[in-house]
């Protein structure tokens, strides 16, 4: 790949760097009066990949630094979805259209969308080429680009989800599969499972089984279910305050949890689930279902496993503290495609967001970085239609909790705040690039308390 512009600090060369990016830009103008084609310009100032949560934060905020004009993103989805809310769509409590926008409405007014996947990172020359084969270059490039979902790693699947009784909260087109399972809901196990991989939201694989629990409850139905949470990893929660909670909410229900237990393959034809037990290789369990629910094993995306950028793991290598790249300078990666050890959430994003503004305006302006990111994140444990324990974290698994309440207990407050107060402040705030998560909150509840 040739790069059109390359990184440049000095004034002179960034009088050049401009120069070139008018040039292009002039070239763009004259292709479009020759109706060569639309989206015709090679060369940005601030270049995002993604345009989920982190891309479109980010793109918003750097419009604010830099112009609409001067900032893409590359995403090929026509919709955006509120991920966050698939939970409750899973369980039938909203319905999925409410998840879901035009990408186009998103996308920060003036800055241009790139409809293309990414193919190639480049970060050497400072470009990136796209699946139909284009290649752009950058300045400041911001690598948002989440989480690939291997449904195809568990033998039987993704073409097991054309059999009825087993959903998946974690795909658009799986997630209302769940609620159509649990009405079918009958006699049996209802089985949900917790993958050997880093996830995305690490709560979700159980708040679906509350949430299954109570309509069991509610329906009638509870005698004759039988709950079972298997999953891979050898602890409820990582941290111990809400695990505590949570075990206690388990032994209430009669749920029953099996750890170390990963879900290897399903045959969906014969209800059967198959589990290999991690502590013991080679022995494995087949289980019969009446309802499953998967959570899938998760992964960089393959676009990054292979590309300069990535760590061993594949994720993109950034220094916890400021995002930015530990190699590249002129690089940041946000949300679930990091190597950022915390929790990947949408919560996280959002003070990632902030973190990552200050980072590249400092960086912009051949400064140091200064504000440190704690590994802030957040997840809503839905335990029933009304109730959430609401988690909050940082990177020691340390409670950073922001109301002046004991968060770890149910509360019905928590559950309208997860409902109906955060779909609003995403579309309306975080998107927009005006939520930086709620540290300022915190700092004003505890005022005065040590
Ligand atoms: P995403 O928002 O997933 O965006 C990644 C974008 O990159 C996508 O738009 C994708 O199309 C695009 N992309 C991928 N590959 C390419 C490519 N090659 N080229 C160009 N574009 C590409 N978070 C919370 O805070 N609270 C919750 O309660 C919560 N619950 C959840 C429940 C469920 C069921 C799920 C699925 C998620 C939940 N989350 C929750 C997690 C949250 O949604 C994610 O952590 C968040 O969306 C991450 O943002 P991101 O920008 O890193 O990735
Ligand atoms: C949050 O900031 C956020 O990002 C928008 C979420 O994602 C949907 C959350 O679930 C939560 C809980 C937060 C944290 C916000 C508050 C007010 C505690």
């Amino acid at each position: 790949m040739t790069p059109l512009v390359t990184m440049v600090s000095s004034p002179r060369a960034q009088l050049f760097s401009c120069f070139l990016r008018l040039g292009s830009q002039q070239a763009g103008l004259l292709q479009l009066h020759t109706g060569a084609g639309l989206a015709a310009r090679t060369h940005y100032e601030v270049l995002v990949l993604g345009g989920g949560s982190g891309g479109v934060t980010m793109a918003s905020r750097m419009k604010r630094r830099v112009g609409a004009e001067n900032v893409a993103i590359v995403e090929p989805s026509e919709r955006h979805y509120y991920q966050p809310i698939w939970t409750l769509v899973g369980a039938g409590a909203k319905q999925l259209s409410s998840s879901g926008r035009p990408t186009a409405s998103v996308i920060p007014s003036g800055v241009e969308w790139i409809r293309a996947r990414v193919a190639e990172l480049n970060p050497d020359k400072n470009c990136i080429r796209t699946d139909n084969g284009k290649e752009i270059s950058y300045k400041y490039l911001i690598i948002a680009l989440g989480l690939q979902l291997d449904y195809d790693k568990i033998k039987g699947l993704p073409e097991g989800f054309a059999h009825p009784k087993i959903g998946s909260n974690y795909s658009v087109s799986t997630v209302e599969k769940t609620w159509k399972a649990l009405q079918d809901f009958k006699e049996g196990n209802a089985i949900f499972t917790f993958p050997n991989t880093p996830i995305k939201c690490a709560g979700a694989p159980q708040k679906i089984m509350y949430l299954s629990e109570a309509y069991f409850r509610k329906t009638g139905k509870r005698s004759k279910a039988n709950i079972i949470f298997n999953t891979s990893l050898g602890a409820i929660f990582g941290v111990k305050k809400y695990a505590d909670a949570l075990l206690e909410i388990i032994q209430e229900r009669n749920l029953t949890v099996n750890y170390k237990q990963n879900l290897i393959e399903v045959r969906a034809d014969k209800q059967e689930a198959v589990f290999e037990n991690l502590d013991k290789p080679g022995e494995t369990q087949v289980i019969s279902y009446e309802m499953l629910h998967v959570t899938p094993p998760m992964s960089s995306p393959d676009v990054l496993k292979t590309s300069p950028v990535a760590d061993a793991a594949g994720w993109v290598d950034v220094n916890k503290e400021t995002l930015q790249h530990k190699k590249y300078p002129n690089v940041f990666g946000i949300g679930d495609c990091t190597n950022l050890p915390t929790s990947k959430t949408a919560a996280a994003v959002a003070a990632q967001s902030g973190i990552l503004d200050r980072t590249i305006s400092l960086i912009m302006k051949n400064e140091t970085p200064v504000k440190k990111y704690d590994g802030y994140t957040s997840c809503p444990l839905v335990t029933s239609y009304n109730r959430v324990i609401l988690a909050e974290f940082d990177y020691d698994a340390q409670p950073l909790e922001t109301f002046p309440f004991d968060q770890s207990r149910e509360r019905l407050s928590m559950y309208l705040m997860k409902a109906d107060m955060m779909p609003f402040l995403y579309w309306n705030l975080m998107l927009r690039g005006y939520w930086g998560g709620p540290g300022f909150l915190r700092k004003l509840f505890h005022l005065g308390m040590s």
